[in-house]
């Protein structure tokens, strides 16, 4: 989760924000939390290595001020800086043209009968502590669990780059795409990590980590959930209580923390929809509804005079806020109605086929439906 500027709260995740298009499960994914700025069109030309002028001016000016931010001695900032390397393999993630792969070849990556009997064995597992989020948070235990499956498959990977290096090398050498037109969002894209990164120094003083050993993506998210620095430290939680924020190794705080973020920035509705398959009717018009963020400014009705009708009923009001998103399916165009939890999973990674994923695994995994 990061905070705003980045999308998928995890590395991967970057990518799969920035365009929805996660790699497949092979490495970490992406996301958490966070979820990128706005989307801007793909790069066009070959990213270059990005020229490191005034490198020293720039990290003498991020020591000092995050010494005097987060009231760290600038001499352990800088000791640890001068040994964080600018990594060519984080610049060429980064630098990957996000593609946005369609509805039907973002699934399969996601769900797969393994994925999801991994996700029931993991829910069986800590049913308890699932369920004691589900009380406090009013997050579905299978949602938690989903997210978890989707992120890091279940804990197996969470990521292999030293945190500081993925975090140092974006805010120092973000990659530069030499396009003009994209000069202003690489620009706030560096600025980003650059405060992640101060985030980290803050997130190790206050969980008394050693930062230096962390692991995480290449844009620098960590633990099962793949929680950027500022993410860590505004939405984890100790979920048994004892004393410690872990969400590399105590799976309590780990299921916790991803519920507590839902219910603290997705604003997650206890009982309410995801989504719901749409019948588009024989006078409706294509639904215009582009780019990433949903807007819910729609309702049941409107969606009527348009000629789109839930597929099976649904309990919602009449003035419940929602929406319509078209999937493009391996049957061709689907319609979903979306609700408030829906935008919810996309606090976590602003893709709709990432908050479309996280469902449906999360129904297969309770033993529900076809999930579409
Ligand atoms: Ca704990």
């Amino acid at each position: 989760m990061i905070r705003r500027a980045l999308p998928c709260g995890i590395v991967l995740a970057l990518v799969a924000c920035a365009a929805p298009s996660p790699k497949p499960a092979t490495a970490a994914m992406p996301s958490p939390v966070q979820t990128p700025p706005d989307a801007s069109p793909p790069p066009t030309a070959p990213p270059q290595a990005p020229p490191i002028r005034g490198l020293d001016a720039a990290r003498a000016e991020f020591v000092r001020t995050t010494a005097q931010r987060f009231g760290i001695p600038a001499s352990e900032i800088e000791a640890v800086l001068a040994r964080a390397q600018i990594r060519d393999s984080i610049v060429k993630a980064m630098s990957r043209p996000a593609e946005a792969k369609p509805w039907r070849d973002y699934r399969p990556i996601f769900i797969q009968q393994s994925r999801i009997d991994s996700g029931r064995a993991f829910l069986a597992a800590n049913r308890p502590s699932l369920q004691r989020a589900e009380r406090q948070y009013g997050v579905p235990a299978e949602i938690i669990t989903a997210i978890l499956g989707v992120e890091t498959g279940y804990g197996a990977n969470k990521g292999s780059y030293p945190v500081v290096d993925a975090l140092y090398t974006l805010a120092f050498a973000y990659p530069r795409s030499g396009d003009p037109a994209r000069v202003a969002y690489e620009d706030k894209r560096e600025a980003f990590f650059r405060d992640e990164l101060a985030q980290l120094f803050a997130l190790g003083k206050e969980e008394h980590l050693d930062i230096t050993t962390l692991k995480g993506s290449y844009a620098g998210a960590m633990g099962w959930g793949q929680f950027m620095p500022s993410s860590y430290r505004q939405y984890a939680v100790d979920g048994d209580g004892d004393g410690r924020r872990d969400l590399f190794n105590d799976l309590d705080d780990v299921i916790a923390s991803v519920a507590n973020y839902f219910a603290q920035k997705g604003q997650w509705q206890r009982g309410g929809s995801v989504m719901v398959r749409a019948v588009r009717g024989p006078a409706a018009q294509d639904f215009v509804n582009p780019g990433n963020a949903v807007t819910l400014d729609q309702t049941l009705a409107s969606l009527a005079a348009l000629d789109y009708r839930p597929a099976s009923p649904v309990p919602v009001a009449a003035n419940t806020p929602l929406t319509l998103i078209t999937l493009d399916g391996a049957a061709g165009p689907e319609y979903w109605i979306v609700f408030n939890d829906f935008k919810a999973i996309t606090t976590y990674n602003i893709s709709r086929h990432y908050a479309t994923a996280v469902y449906q695994l999360s129904e297969l995994i309770a033993g529900r439906g076809d999930a579409g």
